[in-house]
């Protein structure tokens, strides 16, 4: 039984990002699964280890532990024997502050996300069921937000906004990744962990064009390498059904056009 335990759901993006740093450190952990479409976020015991609603939460012998960024890094100082991050003072420091970059560009993935695909997995829910989704979400903020996403779908000022950000956020990758394939240092670490889930997110949605060969390589070129890691499989693959996968692309596709022209005008 491994001191750790990871309460996380397969395809999120911010559970993904734990769950490759703990393989990469070889560090076992008990796997408590939430279901984010089942609302299990707010189940009143969960918002007790996190009072955000929201996965991953980390709980380990002394403590509980939120913020996927901040856990990565817990990870690499609670566990340094594989290190997580290149040792060289500059290349920590591009490391920090690519993070505080993904940090920031998180807040887009939800609505693109929920925008072209969630909204359509949840349009046979009754209209009551809807709205208890809606009231379960804390921030009056983002309930509305979340309101116009499920009501307009692509069309929501917030989407449109989201694939603008995706589309300058590929940009800057672009110009992030290093001659060595990475994004900072030799090899791969918690920047390069923490910002697969979003590319990976955006090709499951059918939107890879945007990182093809020719229009941005390096990108490309990195996705390629961080799929062939051995440990891909088991962080990140195997914990997202296939089914699930097959929607998100269908959903993708049919709204990949405008979507892709959207990302390209940021
Ligand atoms: N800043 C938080 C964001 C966590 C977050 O937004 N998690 C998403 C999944 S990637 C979630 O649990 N969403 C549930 C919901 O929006 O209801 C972190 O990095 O841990």
């Amino acid at each position: 039984m491994s001191d750790l335990t990871l309460y996380h759901n397969g395809p999120s993006t911010c559970s993904q990002k734990v769950r490759l740093i703990l393989e990469l450190k070889n560090l076992a952990y008990n796997s408590k699964d939430v279901n984010l479409l089942a609302g299990e976020q707010h189940d009143p015991e969960y918002v007790k280890l996190n009072p955000n609603h929201v996965v991953p939460t980390l709980v380990t012998k002394d403590s509980v532990l939120i913020e996927s960024n901040l856990i990565v890094e817990y990870l690499d100082d609670a566990y340094p024997e594989i290190p997580a991050r290149p040792s060289e003072p500059e290349a920590i420091h591009k490391v920090r502050l690519w993070m505080k970059h993904i940090d920031t560009f998180q807040q887009y993935t939800g609505p693109i996300t929920y925008g072209i695909a969630v909204r359509k997995l949840q349009m046979n829910k009754s209209d009551e069921e809807k709205e208890a989704d809606l009231q379960n979400i804390p921030d009056p903020v983002k309930r509305q937000a979340r309101k116009e996403t499920m009501e307009k779908g692509i069309d929501a000022p917030i989407v449109i906004n989201s694939l603008r950000k995706a589309g300058e956020f590929l940009d800057q990758l672009e110009a992030n990744i290093e001659d060595s394939g990475w994004i900072a240092g030799d090899k791969f670490s918690m920047a390069d962990a923490c910002t697969l889930p979003y590319i990976q997110r955006l090709d499951h949605l059918a939107l890879s064009e945007a990182f093809r060969e020719e229009k941005r390589p390096k990108i490309n070129k990195w996705y390629k390498k961080v799929k062939d890691l051995d440990f891909f499989d088991k962080a990140v693959t195997s914990q997202i059904p296939p089914p699930l996968v097959e929607m998100m692309n269908t959903f993708g596709e049919e709204v990949k056009d405008r979507a892709l022209t959207l990302m390209e005008e940021n």
